[in-house]
């Protein structure tokens, strides 16, 4: 027999503040994800309603449409766009008679399934507990009611304790493990004090890892795929003017990003929150990149790192025919860069403006200090750009370009420039 894909049937709601523009280039997204899950999408439907209908969702009346199209369409599988509650899920499940699930347990699906390395294998399995969790309560609850009487409660009840001793244990010990590579990923860059670390973050399918490749000469799997990235990759580029940039491509972010997988994915986003400055890439060729840049930001400011400095990169100019899209775009976005990482054009503005800003945050000085103090010569080379050395008059004279906060240790033997 032919594996048949998945047949599924996608389901949104316009609730009463959303646009509808909103909500149709969320399902289109949703869309994309089902695809990238390996699922067919068949058909679509929107309802517009004030509030969220506690029972269905949906509403009662839509959802018994659902079902007759289920039916005539032969689906599969319905997907919610936004979060259900085991409730409604379960609700909905009875009236199709299908499977359903909301657009988190897609997102995570897409995770499991694309997850390599052994980071992002275990922060996958954390988000998916950490999901199901407080549902499994919820499931339980339901099975005994239904259930009912003697002997049913009982046994369910025990068995959900014992499920959820084991889910809390297994969560402990994967923490664990990610506190572990997390400790070892922050002992292997602190070394390099002297380098800027810079993150490239952006929508997915932005083109990030295309363009870390481009920058860095790595080769980092691309792919026109959601979440082709789930790890963070990190890698040293040299800049002119012996200035070094420690530069890392990551997972990208989405809209309606389910909340345990950011809480899961912290091993991952450290490099993102710990960075000097962001490289935030953008689709120019993507009709609502707008949309995805405001995304980005906000899920900056969830991951703890708002208000970071930001290199803004218009991609994939070379998709987009019409003039006027990059015009309006440079008007908006006064110091952004346009760039095609396929083609690798604005490769060397990037790097220039990296080369920038890692020059502006350091001071050239002079340094005097006794040969035999070897302490502080290290200092030196750990934490700044030394230019060069030489003996003068019994001191070693120092030239070396250093950011500011790492000078204040020594104060003492910083000579006084000439231009004071
Ligand atoms: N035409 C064109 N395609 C590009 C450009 N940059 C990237 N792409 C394509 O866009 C797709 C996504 O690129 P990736 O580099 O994997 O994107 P990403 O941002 O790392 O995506 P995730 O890791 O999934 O978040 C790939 O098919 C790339 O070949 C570009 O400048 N022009
Ligand atoms: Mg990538």
């Amino acid at each position: 027999m032919v594996h048949r894909k998945e047949r599924v049937l996608l389901a949104g709601l316009i609730r009463g503040g959303t646009a509808h523009e909103e909500a149709e280039e969320s399902i289109e997204e949703l869309a994309s994800l089902t695809e990238t899950a390996g699922g067919e999408v068949v058909s679509s439907v929107l309802q517009e309603r004030r509030k969220i209908d506690p029972v269905t969702f949906i509403g009662k009346g839509k959802a018994g449409e659902i079902a007759a199209l289920c039916g005539e369409e032969d689906i599969d599988l319905v997907v919610f766009d936004d979060d259900l509650s085991p409730a409604q899920a379960r609700n909905l499940e009875k009236i199709t008679g299908r499977r359903v699930i909301d657009r988190s347990q897609l997102i995570l699906d897409i995770f499991a399934l694309g997850a390599r390395t052994s980071v992002a294998k275990t922060q996958v399995e954390l988000a998916q507990i950490e999901y199901t969790l407080p549902r499994l309560t919820r499931m339980w609850e339901h099975l005994s009611r239904t259930g009912g009487g003697i002997g049913t409660r009982g046994p369910g009840e025990t068995q959900l304790e014992v499920d959820r001793r084991r889910m809390r244990r297994r969560i402990f010990t994967l923490k664990k493990v990610l506190e572990k590579f997390e400790q070892d990923r922050r002992i292997r860059t602190s070394r390099r004090k002297n380098f800027v670390r810079a993150s490239l973050v952006g929508y997915t399918n932005a083109g990030k890892s295309t363009l870390f490749n481009r920058l860095t000469k790595a080769s980092v799997a691309t792919g026109d795929r959601l979440f082709e990235t789930l790890d963070a990759m990190t890698r040293v580029l040299r800049l002119p003017l012996k200035e070094t940039v420690l530069l890392s491509d990551t997972v990208g972010f989405i809209r309606k990003i389910p909340h345990d997988l950011v809480a899961s994915f912290h091993a991952t986003l450290e490099c993102v929150v710990e960075a000097d400055l962001v490289i935030h890439v953008a689709d120019l060729s993507h009709h609502d990149y707008e949309g995805q840049i405001a995304t980005v930001r906000a899920v900056m400011e969830e991951i703890g790192a708002p208000g970071k400095h930001e290199i803004l990169v218009l991609n994939k100019v070379d998709r987009v025919e019409d003039e006027d899209t990059l015009k309006l775009a440079l008007r908006r976005h006064k110091d952004a860069i346009p760039v095609s990482a396929f083609h690798g054009w604005g490769a060397d503005a990037v790097k220039e403006r990296l080369l920038a800003y890692a020059h502006d945050r350091k001071d050239e000085v002079m340094v005097l200090v006794p040969p035999e103090d070897g302490k502080t010569i290290s200092y030196l080379h750990k934490y700044g750009t030394v230019l060069s050395r030489e003996l003068v008059d019994g001191k070693m004279a120092v030239r070396v370009r250093m950011e500011r906060r790492y000078l204040k240790p020594i104060e003492g033997y910083v000579q006084p420039s000439s231009a004071d």
